[in-house]
Formats: C-alpha cells, sequence, structure tokens
C-alpha cells in the first residue's frame, strides 16, 4: 500500500512541493519554483518587491498564483505521481495578507483549466500588492492598537502577541488609513496560506488557528476572532474573515482546475493551510513539549510546543497553536549567523579556524561577555546596534570566537524562560547546524542533548504531513497519532547527538547571572 499526501511551502522567495509516502516513511517527488529566477517579470528581489521606504516590504499575490501553475506544471512534467495523492495541505509565510474584492468567490469557483490563474484571478484584487512579514512601516499602528485595548500587554495577553509591525492587524489598519476605498471594496481579508488555500480548493478557505495566531487579532485561548481587537484593528473586519478554524479542517475536494490540468485526482481532499512556522514545528517532530527546535540560520529562532497557554510577560515571544492543537511558542534573535560571521571575519577566520579558536578557550571563558548586537535586535529589544565587551579585550581572537557563542546561547536559556519548558532535546537545524563548537556550547548551556537535523523543507514535509493527518481523522474511526504519521519522516542520527558535561552546569549557571547583569545594563 502506499498513501500518497502532497505538502507546499510558499515562502518568501519560492514555493515548493514535496509528496510523502505515509507507508514507506519517504519523500517520492520535490520540486520548486524560485519567484526572483523564474518569475523575474515580477520585477522582486528574492521575492520581495523594493520600495524607497526601507521599511515597506510588499510582495505581488499574483506572482504566488501564477508559481502555483508553473509548480504544478513541473510536478506533472517530471512524472510526479500527482493522481495518487490522497490530501493536499500547504505552508504560507506567516503574517502576509491578500485583499480581495466581492468577484473572488465565483472567481474561485470556476477556475477555467484553458486559461492561466493569473488569467483567472485578474480583476479580484482590492489591493495590487501584499504587505509582508518583513515590513515594518506600522509603528504607529501597533501604538494605536495597544492603546485601544489598554497597552502591550493586555494585547499580548488577548492575542499572544504584543503588537508588531509585521502582524497582520497592524498592516490591515495601516491600509483602512491610507485607502479607506481600497479597504471598503475588500470583500475578503486571507493570509497568504489561506489564499493559496483558495485557490486549490476552489472557493474561500478560513484562516486556520496556527497562521490565525500571527495577526494580534484572534483570541488565543477561545481561538476565536477578539472583537476587542477587531474593533482596535478597522471597522467592519469581521465580515472580511472567514475562520479561524482548527488546522486540519477539510474545505472538500481539490479544485477541478488542478484535476484537469495536473492530473490530480477528483477526490483529492483539500486541507486548510498554516503558517510557516506551525508547518516547521510537525516538519521536525516537535509533537512533544520539551522538544525544542533552534534554526540557526540568518537570525537564529528558537520554538517549540507547549501545551498550556503561557504568554511572555515581557513581550518578546509569540505563542501561536501548534497544529496538534497545542500551543507553540517563537523567538526570534535577529543577530544569530549575521553577528558570528562578523566575528569571524574581523579576525579574518574561516569556520574551522573560527570552531578551533573557540575550543582553545575554557568552559565559561573565565567570565568574559560579549554582547553581539551588529544589527538592531529583536530579543532582547536593542534600537541602536553596537557590541559590547565585558571582561574581554577585542584583540583576544580565541576569547571573542567563544565568546559570541556563549552570548547567543545564554541569551535563548535567559529569554525561553517565560516558557516554563525545561528542554528534554534540542533539534539544531539551519546552515550553522553543522558547527561542532555551537553544538557543543548549546548542549552545555541548556543542559540537554542536541540532535543535529538534515530535513531540507520542513515547513512543506510539516504541511504534507498535516495533510496525512487530516486525511485520516476524516477517513478513520480512530483518532490518528502524530507519533505514527511524524516520527518515520524525522531521522534522528542518534550517533551524531551531542550530550551535555554536566561538569559545566554551574559554571553556566554563573555566567547567566552574570550575561543576564551586562544585557540589563545595555538593553534596559
Ligand atoms: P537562511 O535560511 O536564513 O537563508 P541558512 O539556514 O541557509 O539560512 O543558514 C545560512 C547561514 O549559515 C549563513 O549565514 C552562514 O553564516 C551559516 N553557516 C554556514 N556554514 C556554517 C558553519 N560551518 N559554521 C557556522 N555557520 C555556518
Ligand atoms: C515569524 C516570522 C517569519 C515568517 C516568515 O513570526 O515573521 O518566520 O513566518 O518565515
Amino acid at each position: 500500500m502506499s498513501r500518497l499526501f502532497l505538502g507546499l511551502d510558499s515562502s518568501t522567495q519560492s514555493l515548493s512541493a514535496v509528496i510523502i509516502d505515509l507507508d514507506s516513511g519517504k519523500v517520492v517527488a520535490e520540486e520548486g519554483i524560485n519567484f526572483a529566477e523564474d518569475l523575474p517579470q515580477y520585477g522582486t528581489d528574492h521575492g520581495v518587491l523594493t520600495n524607497d521606504d526601507p521599511r515597506v516590504a510588499h510582495a505581488p499575490p499574483l506572482m504566488w498564483a501564477e508559481a502555483l501553475d508553473l509548480l504544478f506544471a513541473r510536478l506533472r512534467d517530471a512524472d510526479a505521481p500527482l493522481g495518487d495523492v490522497l490530501a493536499v495541505s500547504g505552508s504560507g509565510q506567516q503574517h502576509g495578507s491578500v485583499y480581495l474584492n466581492a468577484t473572488i468567490p465565483a472567481k474561485l469557483e470556476n477556475l477555467n483549466p484553458s486559461r492561466t490563474l493569473v488569467e483567472n484571478l485578474a480583476g479580484a484584487f482590492s489591493r495590487a500588492t501584499s504587505p509582508i512579514w518583513m515590513d515594518s512601516s506600522t509603528t504607529e499602528e501597533c501604538q494605536e492598537i495597544m492603546d485601544a485595548m489598554g497597552g502591550a500587554t493586555a494585547v499580548a495577553e488577548a492575542t499572544g502577541s504584543v503588537a508588531f509591525e509585521r502582524f497582520t492587524g497592524p498592516q490591515i489598519r495601516k491600509f483602512f488609513k491610507t485607502d479607506a476605498t481600497g479597504y471598503a471594496d475588500t470583500a475578503h481579508i486571507a493570509l497568504v496560506s489561506s489564499f493559496m488555500a483558495s485557490i486549490m480548493g476552489a472557493g474561500l478557505a478560513p484562516i486556520d488557528h496556527g497562521d490565525g495566531a500571527g495577526m494580534n487579532m484572534m483570541d488565543i485561548t477561545a481561538r476565536e476572532w477578539s472583537d476587542e481587537a477587531l474593533d482596535a484593528t478597522a471597522p467592519g473586519l469581521a465580515a472580511k474573515l472567514l475562520g479561524p478554524v482548527p488546522s486540519w479542517t477539510i474545505t472538500g475536494a481539490v479544485s477541478s482546475y488542478f484535476v484537469k490540468k495536473y492530473g490530480l485526482s477528483a477526490t483529492a481532499l483539500n486541507v486548510v493551510w498554516s503558517g510557516d512556522n506551525p508547518n516547521s514545528l510537525i516538519g521536525l517532530g516537535l509533537i512533544e513539549p520539551g522538544y525544542v527546535a533552534i534554526s540557526l540560520g540568518t537570525s537564529d529562532t528558537f520554538f517549540g510546543t507547549m501545551q498550556a497557554c503561557r504568554v511572555d510577560p515581557r513581550g518578546e515571544g509569540h505563542v501561536f497553536v501548534s497544529p496538534t492543537g497545542d500551543y507553540m511558542s517563537l523567538i526570534c534573535f535577529k543577530n544569530g549567523s549575521l553577528a558570528r560571521e562578523r566575528v569571524r571575519d574581523a579576525y579574518g577566520l574561516d569556520w574551522p579556524a573560527f570552531v578551533a579558536a573557540g575550543f582553545d578557550r575554557p568552559v565559561g571563558n573565565n567570565g568574559a561577555v560579549l554582547l553581539p548586537y551588529f544589527e538592531p535586535e529583536i530579543v532582547p529589544k536593542v534600537l541602536e546596534p553596537g557590541v559590547r565587551r565585558f571582561d574581554l579585550d577585542e584583540t583576544d581572537v580565541p576569547d571573542n570566537c567563544r565568546a559570541v557563542v556563549e552570548a547567543q546561547m545564554l541569551s535563548m536559556r535567559l529569554h525561553s524562560r517565560w516558557m516554563q519548558v525545561a528542554p528534554t532535546r534540542i533539534y539544531a537545524t539551519g546552515g550553522a547546524s553543522k558547527n561542532p563548537l555551537i553544538l557543543r556550547i548549546m548542549t552545555d548551556v541548556h543542559q540537554c542533548p542536541v540532535y543535529g537535523l538534515k530535513v531540507a523543507n520542513s515547513a512543506a514535509l510539516g504541511a504534507s504531513l498535516r495533510a496525512a493527518h487530516a486525511y485520516l481523522t476524516h477517513t478513520s474511526d480512530t483518532p490518528p497519532l502524530w507519533h505514527d504519521i511524524v516520527d518515520p519522516f524525522v531521522q534522528l542520527d542518534a550517533s551524531k547527538v551531542v550530550r551535555p558535561d554536566r561538569n559545566t552546569a554551574k559554571v553556566y549557571d554563573n555566567l547567566l547571572e552574570k550575561y543576564a547583569a551586562c544585557e540589563r545594563e545595555v538593553a534596559g
């Protein structure tokens, strides 16, 4: 038997697909479209439209639709087993929003396979471009929403996060304030995820709980739109939204457009999409509280599953809903690889030399602390960039290499305390997760085993696993177990696990106190 499921991932720079075989635990097909390279006519730089105002970041939603046509054509031309797929779901970059007029439902229901998606959807937008997560132009609107709702903490307690510039509510408010006619013409506001799910399912698809939590509009515990938040955002907003619904909701069969044109089965089910972080949580197998991922990319992110809804009192972290129905936390540290690279480059080193230098110093580096705010930092909030050293001389190369990594790992430990989840295993992913110095310091600072994970496209994989879970929930009498679905796809290489040296615990407990004091001095 082989039961196949398709997962799509509409990210900032690309649209990708994986088809998994649930029974063999294998990925059987994979394709991708790069927006800037494959769709240059949209004029984006890495998927984002350039703007004179550096705070503004928008993307053309028709580009995402056209990418869907290109991707399915590639899958079909590569003889991917589209006809055997039982259910489809997807992942969208979080927070981005699509503004549609009253013509959209009819257009979705009548997608004509002899025309392209772009031709089919032309004229359906009340706003030509979509603000995405990189946009930081809504500071004023964030303040207005927080004022209307009784302050930052009140917004965080109600919606899971304080008002953030990139979150959808402040973005909607800005649109309402700057283009009242466009806002009035908007019959429906979708997220990137629900827009793509709407195309796949031939009708407006609801927003799911996971992505809904990234809007500053959903009551995080009731999992309903918060009337208070909607009122603080823009008038008449409830009528323009669909959902929020559990992440395993099936909207119906997939659109006949994809059946006739690309060979999907007419009985394949369309499952609501979610955000990229909730999908990655599943793609990395983070389904138990205490399993945490540290993704070491351009920025570093720290995320994991939580059973209780706990909101960060300092307003630095986010609470989303996990696709399992639990909660998930996410903290984003901007100076991740960026800072490590800057230190490495300052001393003219390559990565092996950086690693050797760091290992040359003792655990705890005799109390040296380096605060690596090469760029403004999100956590802790530091608006004015600057590097600060305590008991550390800039000319001591090995000390600086070790200090930057120790500071970053201590920062993660300090700023994740609010979750009240002691990690029992850490999955390290991203470009820097092959660095042995970073893994050693990570395991010792957190006193927790670290597994290096090689999951290429965790968001698309997570979407395919969510499609499988929704399908099984829908078709079987007994609810499926997430472990049964996820475990075969998350390969832990036991020989590569890095285990903490218990003798280092005390050193890092002490250094954490010192680190926190240094941080307080700089970040307040
Ligand atoms: P993103 O998804 O943000 O594009 P990646 O997960 O691809 O990022 O990671 C890219 C980063 O990985 C680069 O910024 C680079 O500095 C870092 N990196 C690559 N190799 C190493 C290494 N051996 N040690 C530390 N960092 C590394
Ligand atoms: C999360 C966030 C990004 C986007 C794009 O809050 O803004 O991770 O989801 O990847």
